[in-house]
């Protein structure tokens, strides 16, 4: 699959890229990797996204190249989408205009694209772009390994998390050895570059937590008026929900956020043989087996009680 993609760029110039909406840290990475690769190529590439990084990953060096909006109705010879190929995740709404490739590691990525290239044992789509790179052979200029080195780093949780190979330990070394950058200016970028008002948020959201399931589960949530009390419009929220599922003998760690009255996001994370996946595909959403998400309308209270059920139903 990867020659195949890797065929397809070369055969074409003008060439657009998007990645998922809400982006993430590997989305943004993976696609300014690319898109410096495809300029390196001498091609002509143009990275568009419905919705705007939150910080600092809106920091990851080449992000002003990022344009906001529609891919559509400018003529792309080629349309690649970073993590998930159809409009639920994109928001582009034209992509049946287009050939498209979907690069991704999510297991529930859909097949609309016309190539999908989805490997679920990727940690991050950054190896995927990193061995298309070197399938390629462009130079891993220093912004290139580094925003790929973020990708990584990120969906790994600084390589501590499950799904970490040594296959990302290895992908990891090499960036850093061709990029000439060293693992702490990532984890400085990404990790310790945080306003202090996320900090007071967190302490909001981490006193909203309750124990469930003979303290198996652990809960947290958040509220819009954190936000508006904190004037932050968005925040990033991973490392609220990694402090929150490291206690010990937690399985199941549920995040709601708010979105709208009576409308949540949830996060759902697990350990050892619990599937997010699973729960989250009875609610039409998606992910990994140890990391997934999907929506719920409904007050928290009823959300709480049947996700529990479902958390329930599985531990037996
Ligand atoms: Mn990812």
């Amino acid at each position: 699959m990867k020659v195949r993609v890797a065929e397809k760029i070369r055969q074409a110039n003008n060439i657009a890229i998007s990645s998922h909406v809400r982006p993430d840290a590997d989305s943004i990475g993976s696609g300014l990797a690319l898109f410096l690769m495809l300029r390196q190529m001498g091609k002509t590439p143009a990275f568009f996204n419905t919705d705007p990084a939150p910080y600092p990953i809106s920091r990851l060096p080449g992000y002003e190249h990022i344009r906001s909006g529609q891919i559509d109705p400018q003529t792309f010879e080629l349309v690649i989408l970073i993590e998930g190929g159809n409009e639920e995740r994109t928001g582009q709404k034209n992509l049946k205009n287009y050939f498209c490739i979907n690069i991704d590691h999510h297991a529930s990525s859909s097949d609309d694209a016309d190539i999908n290239w989805v490997v679920p044992d990727a940690a991050a789509v950054g190896e995927l772009v990193y061995e298309l790179g070197l399938e390629l052979a462009v130079d891993f200029s220093r912004d290139i390994a580094f925003n790929l080195y973020a990708a990584i780093a990120s969906d790994t949780g600084s390589f501590k998390y499950s799904n970490t190979t040594p296959a990302s330990l290895a992908i990891a070394a090499d960036l850093t050895i061709r990029g000439g950058f060293t693992p702490f200016e990532v984890s400085n970028l990404l990790f310790n570059s945080n306003p202090q008002e996320k900090i007071r948020m967190l302490t909001r959201v981490l006193s909203t937590l309750e124990m469930a399931l003979d303290e198996r589960v652990a809960m947290i949530h958040f509220q819009r008026d954190f936000l508006s009390r904190l004037k932050l419009k968005d925040i990033e929220t991973e490392d609220i929900i990694a402090i929150a599922r490291s206690i010990d003998g937690v399985q199941v760690l549920l995040f709601f956020k708010e979105i709208a009255d009576n409308y949540f996001r949830v996060s759902i994370r697990s350990r050892d043989n619990f599937s997010a996946r699973l729960v989250a595909q009875t609610f039409h959403g998606g992910g990994h087996y140890h990391a997934a998400g999907f929506f719920f309308s409904g007050d928290l209270a009823a959300a709480k009680k049947e996700i529990l059920r479902l958390v329930a139903a599985q531990f037996q």
